[in-house]
């Protein structure tokens, strides 16, 4: 690399809190930002972006060759919002303690991994750089093979998500799009059909899915269904096959090597429009560290089931729609929200008229004696979806009590960051209570497993495609 070609390339990496006053109006920043994590943005950016601008919060280093490098990837490491019931038991996080997790990722490769995570980590003398770290975060530079396996040697409530290698809209959602997620809200009554089809969904089915899909049925044979795992491959084959009979259209559409697939399945609309609805789960899962059990019972085992059992009913109602409806379920979530990130940045550059979009991830556990919740992400999403989701809980399941939780990311994020209106749906009105969260134990039959408020959670999901697309019955 010439001497000017290195001087170019050069960049800044600079952390601040995500709602800094004048960021959006900056353009050399805005065309230089690479996502909100743990409440702070990311900002990747030539060295003369910051002149006279205000001093970085905190954490300014260069990786020069980002993102241009070939085999360096960046990901933010957070610890997940706990419930006080779970913090006694998860270790305390430092910059020292990624280190010595770090240490072993870089030491071995065969006690971390898992089957066929074992391809050889062939980089010559690899290494890290932690760029910026808080009290519960961390931001690593990482070769890519290392960064694909980080959350196997993390402890279970540290979560990985991987920073995009281009930049993203800094305001992510355009007006003319919130607009239209107004209307359907400001359209919105209760529809005693709508109430008939989601009342439609099957409780026995779905507790027969979840065993099938967490090997508890001793039917599938599925022992894990992390990403990379043979498990995963099972699930993905299955899931497709079980989408197409109620109808759509089905594709396994890998996004990197060594991942299981996400699972993408449509319908067609009845009138001709580009209009698209989405909903989503991840099927992948983790387990707990040097087990090779990850049956994802909760995480997501649940909301794959929901929109699983969503898909069940479109069939036996034969319904329709007058939009094109995505059922999705995606992989890589685990390992850094990769899945979904690859199928977002496809939609954006089809430029896709997606309506809004609706993630399920985590909504059958709630602590015994709690009653059954739904939990909106407090920070990452589109306002306005989750008002149209709260609203359309309270008419289809009132059951449900609804509320914020700062238990943030899932999927959704993708979605969200490339510009789509974007929601979760979440199994708790605060932070997250499973103890079984990232757990080998993560099965379907435990205390505080409410099939009944995964069955609500998808009734509320159901409702608002329902709602967004319109349909038919025959
Ligand atoms: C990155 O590295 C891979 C594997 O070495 C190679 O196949 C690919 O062409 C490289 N890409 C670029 C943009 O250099
Ligand atoms: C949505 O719910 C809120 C109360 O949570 C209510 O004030 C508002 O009128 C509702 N909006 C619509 C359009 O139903
Ligand atoms: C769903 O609808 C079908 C067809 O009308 C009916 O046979 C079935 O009993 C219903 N199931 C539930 C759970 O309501
Ligand atoms: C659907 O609408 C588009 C745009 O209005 C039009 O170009 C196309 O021919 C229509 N397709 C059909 C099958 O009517
Ligand atoms: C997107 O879909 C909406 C209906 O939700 C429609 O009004 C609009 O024209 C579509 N936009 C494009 C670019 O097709
Ligand atoms: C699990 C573990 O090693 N936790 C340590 C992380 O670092 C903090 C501060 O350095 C220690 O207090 C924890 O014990
Ligand atoms: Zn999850």
């Amino acid at each position: 690399m010439s001497f000017a070609k290195l001087a170019s390339a050069l960049a800044v990496l600079a952390v601040y809190p995500h709602d800094f006053p004048s960021l959006t109006s900056d353009p050399c920043l805005a065309d230089n930002f690479y996502g909100t994590y743990g409440g702070q943005s990311v900002f990747v950016a030539p060295h003369a972006c910051f002149t006279g601008f205000a001093t970085p919060v905190s954490g300014a280093f260069a990786p020069a060759e980002y993102p241009a490098a070939n085999g360096t990837e960046l990901v933010w490491v957070e610890q997940v919002a706990l419930d006080a019931s779970l913090q006694s038991q998860s270790p305390s996080f430092s910059p020292e303690n990624i280190s010595g997790y770090l240490s072993d990722l870089f030491a071995s490769t065969s006690e971390v991994s898992l089957e066929g995570a074992q391809q050889a980590l062939s980089l010559s003398a690899p290494t890290y750089a932690v760029l910026h770290h808080t009290a519960t975060s961390v931001l690593l530079a990482l070769p890519t093979p290392h960064a694909h396996r980080l959350s196997l040697v993390l402890p279970p409530t540290w979560k990985v998500y991987a920073l995009p290698d281009a930049p993203l809209p800094i305001v992510p959602v355009e007006e003319p799009a919130i607009e239209r997620v107004r209307e359907i809200l400001a359209a919105l009554k209760f529809d005693p059909l709508v109430a008939k089809v989601v009342a439609n969904i099957s409780l026995a089915q779905i507790r027969n899915d979840i065993r099938w899909l967490t090997g508890e049925d001793g039917k599938s044979g599925i022992e894990s269904r992390h990403s990379f795992s043979s498990g995963a491959l099972t699930a993905a084959d299955w899931l497709k096959v079980r989408f197409e009979e109620t109808g759509a259209a089905c594709e396994l559409r890998p996004f990197l090597s060594g991942f299981a697939p996400n699972v993408i399945c449509r319908y067609p609309s009845t009138v001709n429009t580009t209009a698209t609805v989405l909903i989503s789960s991840h099927y992948d899962s983790r387990g707990s560290f040097g087990s090779t059990r990850a049956p994802g019972g909760d995480d997501d085992g649940s909301g794959t089931t929901g929109i699983l059992a969503i898909a069940r009913t479109i069939k036996r109602l034969g319904l329709t729609f007058r939009s094109n409806v995505e059922i999705v379920a995606f992989a890589g979530e685990e390992q850094g929200l990769y899945g979904s990130r690859y199928y977002a940045q496809d939609l954006r550059k089809e430029d896709k008229n997606l309506t809004l979009m609706i993630q399920a991830d985590m909504t059958a556990y709630h602590e015994p004696g709690e009653p059954p919740q739904l939990g909106l992400p407090d920070l990452i999403g589109t306002p306005e979806v989750h008002q149209l989701v709260a609203n359309i809980s309270a008419i289809y399941s009132p059951e449900l009590k609804v509320g914020l939780t700062p238990a943030c990311c899932s999927d959704h994020q993708s979605f969200h960051s490339q510009g789509f209106p974007a929601s979760q749906v979440f199994e708790r009105a605060g932070p997250i209570a499973d103890p079984m969260y990232h757990n080998s134990g993560d099965l379907s039959s435990r205390e505080g497993y409410d099939v009944e408020q995964l069955k609500s959670i998808a009734k509320v999901q159901f409702a608002v495609v329902l709602h967004t697309a319109g349909f038919d019955l025959p």
